[in-house]
Parts: structure tokens; sequence; C-alpha cells
């Protein structure tokens, strides 16, 4: 017996314990012994009825997702839970925590269910690509009906205790102790001599005859470019219309389909890889973190409104400090518009908005900020109001306040040198709107301390943030490598493709929208500004990149805002139009620059856009400005759209295009342009040398 499941008995009640720390996974030492402990039970004459429950934080919070693509061993668990549902003894499965997946499934598998009103459960599958693979598809829409059922299996989102009972899938909620509970609730049935309910004997509900090709309709754009949720409506399908055992087989095709995919191989790579990027490899997981109670936050516009809301959202107060009462007010009023937006359209409760607006503190007087534990500057992007700013909060901070910079470019060691204490100086790059996004580019200066980066880290996280560390270079990870799509993007539009092409290629791919439209929808003006400011044709050393840009602004289309840009619009209507007009500037811009247009695959669209990027990236990790390609593709997923089925630019490098087929197409262009831009990374062809990829880095 392994100790993976443990046994034991209450009077005629055998207990099975799941003690697989952290959260219980399915490994196949806890299959086994779950399937060898119903067994022994049912042969011991002096057990009644059996109990499963999971020891510590959770029930079984799924398949043990490290296994999946690896050899099978062990019991199926397609088999354990047959066991349990033809064991001649009644199961009871007693829920706390989170049973997600195949938790939820071996559930299923139980003749009941019980659970603690904390109890959060559910089928989650389809984050990892995948589909609730051991019955989970034709087990629960036998207990909910199909509608509800196709709808939690599609969202995988995690159903509370009182929902769970009130659509049958526990049968009672117990307060207290929760094995006392399950075995009150074990002996109740036994005492009513409570039949072993099979689920697989029940009958599925279909509400309504077009529910499937209606929820094919609904899905379409989200699911764009997935493959887990068609499989997963095909599998709902199943479980109507076919017997329970051809049910099991139909989903069973469904599943390997899936589990075979590179899309599931990429989902289940980067459910690890957005954990992983939490934790800095030289500050210990135990590092003492300096307490977090309260905040401040200099600048109220659209960023620092939006840092403040997370604050808020987390129920941390927050002092939001500006110059003038007239910003003050300007930005709170945002602040408070968002949340009654949110509170109209039930994303939280009427009463909630004045709990979280009570928890920002308006103020004009620096001094206010004296006991913060934690200072984010978010004002304007120049050096020296940074350096007024840094120098101001040297004075007022208290001794041992982490002050955050949350510059998008300029240089973090820098804006520390204006303190006295550059060890508590850190970036914190939100990603516009504050409030919504949930990347963070935590950027480590020279001289931060490990505690303020340990802190910094998980403080991100109780934030509602994603936190990935960075290191001090121009535009830190994101936008340095979404600044080579956009060189390329440009070049390509000069040498004869057009915006609407070239998006199409990215939108594809599978990004939420291209180039030229995002540029449409943040706003043309911005980088025109920036390129004039900068005086770019000069300092660049490449080729400059804002011919076409500059003329569409100087037509006053900054795009969406104008109703024009890069496209046109039939605004309120935001559909990106393509415009004749620019056609026309475009091809002009080529006559100038002396290039004949010519056609441009969409094959070349692609590497050209992406390839580059991915070579930027292995520059950013030979710097070490990101400990490890995982935390590159953390980045690009959550904070640019890249497709999370393609599992980051870094990911898609190494196992799907193959590290030298990027690296020859470099030489390739290279060769052609003549430019040095596209020179391979050093890192890129010791790689390439070595047959090696950029996860081993
Ligand atoms: C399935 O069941 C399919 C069945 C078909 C069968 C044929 N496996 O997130 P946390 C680790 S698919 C292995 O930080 P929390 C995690 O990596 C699966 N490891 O904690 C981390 O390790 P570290 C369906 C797992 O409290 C540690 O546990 N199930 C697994 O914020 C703690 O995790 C899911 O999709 C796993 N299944 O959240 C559930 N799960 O400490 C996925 C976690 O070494 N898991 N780990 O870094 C979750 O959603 C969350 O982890 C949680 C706990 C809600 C269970």
């Amino acid at each position: 017996m392994s100790d993976a499941v443990i046994r034991s008995k209450e009077g005629r009640i055998g207990i099975l314990t799941v003690n697989n720390p952290p959260v219980n996974a399915l490994a196949a030492a806890v299959r086994a012994g779950i399937k060898e402990g119903v067994e022994a039970f049912a042969q011991d004459a002096s057990v009644d009825a059996i109990v499963l429950i999971g020891g510590g934080r959770t029930f079984i919070a799924g398949a043990d997702i490290r296994e999946f693509g690896k050899p099978p061993s062990g019991p199926n668990l397609n088999d354990v839970i047959a066991t349990m549902e033809n064991s001649p003894k009644l199961i009871v499965a007693a829920l706390h925590g989170t049973p997600l997946g195949g938790g939820l499934e071996t559930a299923l598998g139980a003749h009941y269910r019980v659970a603690l009103p904390t109890t959060r459960m559910g089928l989650p599958e389809v984050h990892l690509g995948l589909l609730p693979g051991a019955g989970g598809t034709q087990r629960l829409p036998r207990l909910t009906g199909a509608k509800y059922a196709l709808e939690a299996i599609l969202s995988g989102r995690h159903i509370p205790a009182a929902e769970a009972k009130s659509k049958g899938i526990v049968d009672a909620i117990v307060e207290g102790d929760l094995l006392k509970g399950a075995i009150a609730h074990t002996e109740m049935l036994l005492a009513q001599k409570a039949p072993r309910r099979r689920v697989r004997d029940l009958t599925v509900t279909l509400e309504s005859p077009d529910l499937f090709a209606e929820t094919e309709k609904s899905i379409a754009r989200k699911a764009r470019g997935f493959k887990a949720p068609w499989n997963i409506i095909k599998c709902v399908q199943a479980a109507v219309e076919l017997p329970f055992d051809e049910g099991m087989k139909r989903e069973r095709e469904l599943f390997v389909e899936l589990l075979t995919s590179s899309e599931s191989a990429a989902q289940r790579y980067y459910f690890f890889a957005e954990r992983e990027a939490a934790k800095v490899k030289d500050v210990p997981a135990d590092t003492p973190q300096r307490e977090i109670k309260s905040g401040g936050i200099i600048g109220a516009g659209t960023m620092g409104g939006g840092i403040a809301m997370n604050f808020a959202n987390a129920g941390v107060p927050v002092t939001l400090l500006e110059t003038s009462q007239e910003a003050l007010d300007r930005g709170l009023k945002t602040i408070r518009t968002n949340y009654e937006n949110t509170a109209k359209r039930g994303g939280m409760k009427a009463e909630d908005v004045e709990k979280r607006m009570a928890l920002i503190k308006p103020t004009l007087n620096y001094d206010d900020l004296k006991d913060a534990d934690v200072i984010i500057e978010a004002v304007f992007e120049t050096m020296e109001v940074k350096e007024t700013v840094f120098k101001k909060l040297d004075e007022v901070a208290k001794p041992g306040a982490i002050l955050a910079t949350n510059t998008s470019g300029l240089d973090v060691n820098q804006i520390a040198s204006y303190t006295k204490r550059p060890g508590d100086v850190i970036g914190m790059h939100f990603f516009s709107p504050a409030n919504v996004m949930k990347l963070l580019e935590n950027v480590r200066g020279k001289a931060t301390e490990k505690d303020v980066i340990a802190t910094v880290m998980s403080f991100s996280k109780k934030i509602g943030k994603i936190p990935v560390l960075v290191g001090v270079c121009e535009g830190f990870v994101g936008n340095r490598m979404l600044r080579m799509r956009g060189i390329q993007s440009a070049y390509m539009m000069e040498e004869g493709a057009l915006p609407q092409q070239i998006d199409k290629v990215i939108y594809d791919y599978g990004f939420p929208m291209g180039p030229f439209a995002m540029s449409d929808l943040a706003g043309n003006d911005v980088g025109w500004r920036i390129r004039q400011g900068k005086k770019e044709k000069e300092k660049r050393n490449v080729r400059y990149t804002g011919y076409v840009a500059d003329a569409i602004c100087e037509l006053g289309r900054f795009g969406q805002k104008t109703g024009a840009g890069y496209y046109k619009y039939n605004l309120p209507d935001r559909t990106p139009i393509p415009d004749p007009e620019v056609e026309k500037i475009i091809e002009e811009t080529s006559k100038k620059l002396g290039i004949t247009r010519r056609a441009i695959s969409d094959q070349e669209i692609l590497e050209r856009a992406l390839y580059p990027m991915v070579n930027e990236g292995a520059k950013i990790l030979e710097e070490g400005m990101a400990q490890r390609s995982l935390d590159i593709d953390v980045i690009w997923v959550n904070g640019y759209g890249w497709p999370v089925y393609r599992g980051g630019p870094m990911w898609w490098a190494d196992n799907v295009v193959g590290l030298k087929t990027i690296h020859d197409a470099l030489l390739k262009y290279r060769d052609a342009s003549g430019d040095p831009f596209w020179e391979p990374a050093p890192l890129l062809k010791k790689l390439v040398q070595e047959g090696k990829k950029f996860s081993s880095v």
C-alpha cells in the first residue's frame, strides 16, 4: 500500500484520504491508491460505505499535468472511476478546496458528494487545451443538463459550492469539520438505504435542439485558433445522443486528439511558465519580505488611476497624489466612472463602488505619503520630472518604503540614483489599462535589494497581476521585442505590402489584431511626437521607419480617435476599413525612397514580423534581461496578445518552427537586404550549433 492514499476507518465507514501535496494531483500512485482502497474496502466485511477525501489544502485538484505526454503508468483514471462507480459499497466524496479537472471527475464517480461552503470546483481542462477526458463531459451533463454543463466546461470556471448544490453536482453542503460531516451524511444515506447512485445511469436533459449549433456560433470569435472548445461541444453532444459507453469512447478519441496537439502542449507549458515566472533565481522563496499595508501613487492620470484601482480592488488603502486639484478631481472621476460601469455590467456589487473609492485617498501634499509602504510614480515620461519626484520621495518616504517607477522606457538605475536609497528603488511597469492588463514587468535595478524584489513580486500577485522580473534595458522585454516587429512592418509596407495584408497575417496567426490596427487603436500621434522629439532619423542605426507613419500623422490621421489612421472608420463603429488614400500615401513614399514595389507573400510577412522578435528575445536572454525564455513568453502572452496556444515567441521558436529554421531565415534576409539588422544573435547561433533550445538556457 502506497502512502499516496491512506486508508482508515471510523466505525463502519472506510476512509480514503488522498495524500499527495501540494494539491493532491492524480499521480499514478494516487490513482492506484484509490483503486486498491476501494477494492480492499469492498472485500472488508467491517466496512459498509466509503468516504473519499483529500488531505491538506484541497481535494484532488486534477490530473498531474506533468505526467501528460509521458508514457502512461499505473491504472488509467477511467478504470479507477469505473471501479468506484461499480463498487458494491456506497461511496461519498467529501470536497474541499479546489476539486478540479480529474479531481472533480473522480468525485463524479462517487455515488454522492458533499462539500464545504468554501469549495470551488470545476472542469478547467479547456485552459490546458484539453477536455475533461475521464468522463467529465459525459457525467456532468447527466447531473446538470447539457446547457449548464457545456457552459461550465467551455469556460472552465470555478463553481462555488452553493451553485454546485443548486445544480445537483453536490448533494449536500456541510458546515464545520468536513470529514465528520461526510461521515454523518454517509450514515444518513445508509440508514435510508439510499441506492448506490451511478451518474452514468442518469439521462441527459437537452434544453434546446439548437444548443450545439448556437454554442458554436457564440464561441466562434473567442475560440478562434483553439482546438479544445470545438471538441468539448462534440463530446457533450455525444453525451446527449449516445449511450454512456459509446459517449465515453467518443470522449477518449477527442481527448487524445487534443493531448497530442501542439496547441495543448503549448498551453500546458504555459500553465507552469506563468507560475515559474513569479520565481526569481537568486531570491529564495523564503527571503523575508517587507510588509505592505498601504501604498501611495504619484500621478492620477490614466496610468496612476488604473494602478490605484488595483490597490483598492485588493483592499489595500492607497493615497493618490496630484499637483493640482483639477487633475486630482479628474482622476478620481475617471476611477469612479470605471467602477460604476463595472457595477452596471454586473462585474461588482453596487455597494462595493463606495467601499473601493473609500480606499483611495486623494491628496496634493507629499507629506501624506510618509506612511506608505510602497510608492509608485506614474508621472510624465521625462527624466527631469522623474528626478524631481524621486528627490522629493527620498525626503518624505519612511525608511524601508519601496519606491517604484512605472516608467516604460527610462533608465531605472538613473532614477534610483536620485535617491540616497537606490536599493529600495525598483521599476513596476504596468500596461495600459492598468486596472485590466494582467502583465507587470518588474524591473530590477543594479542596486535593487533582494527583499524589495521578493516583496514586489509577491505583492504583484496580491493585486491580481502576473509578475515577470526583467532587467534595465531600452523597452525592457516586451517593447524591445515589439519594436522589431514594428521596424519590419514599416519596411514591408514601403516595399510592397499594405497595412491590411500585414495585419491579416498577424491576426490569422492568432494575435487579436495586427500592428497597424493596433497603432490606430493606441493613437499614431504618440509615436509621431516621440520621433519628432528624438530626431529619430539621425539617431537610429536602423533605416528610418517613420516615413509613412509621419505622412499619415501630418494629415491628422491619428487613428480611431480621429476616425482615420492606417484605416478609415465609420465611428462609432471601430471596424478598420482599408483606405485608398492611405494606399496612395504608401505608394508615393515607396516612390520617393526609390523602391520598386513588389508582391510580398504572407509567409515572408510572418517570418519578417516574428523571427526578428525571437532573435531579439535571444539577445535579451543572453544579456540576462530576462531570467529564462519562459519569462519572455509570459510577457508576450499576457501583455501583447501572443496566442497562448502557440506558447509565446520562444516556445514557438523552440518547438514549432525550430531554431535552425529561424537562424537560416535570418541569414537569408540579411544576405538579400545587406541589412545588419538580420544578424543572428550569438546565443541563437550557439544553440543552433549545439542542437539546443532556448529552454535549456
Ligand atoms: C485534468 O485533470 C485532466 C484530466 C483528464 C484525465 C484523463 N498537476 O497554482 P498554485 C502545482 S487536467 C501538477 O501555485 P494555488 C503548481 O505547479 C488538470 N502540479 O497554487 C504549484 O507547484 P510549485 C485539471 C500542479 O493555491 C503548486 O501545485 N486541473 C497541478 O494558487 C501550487 O499551485 C487543473 O487544471 C496539477 N494539476 O492554486 C488545476 N496543479 O509550488 C490546475 C497545481 O512547485 N491548478 N500544481 O510551483 C490550479 O488551477 C491551481 O494550481 C490550484 C491551486 C487552484 C489547484
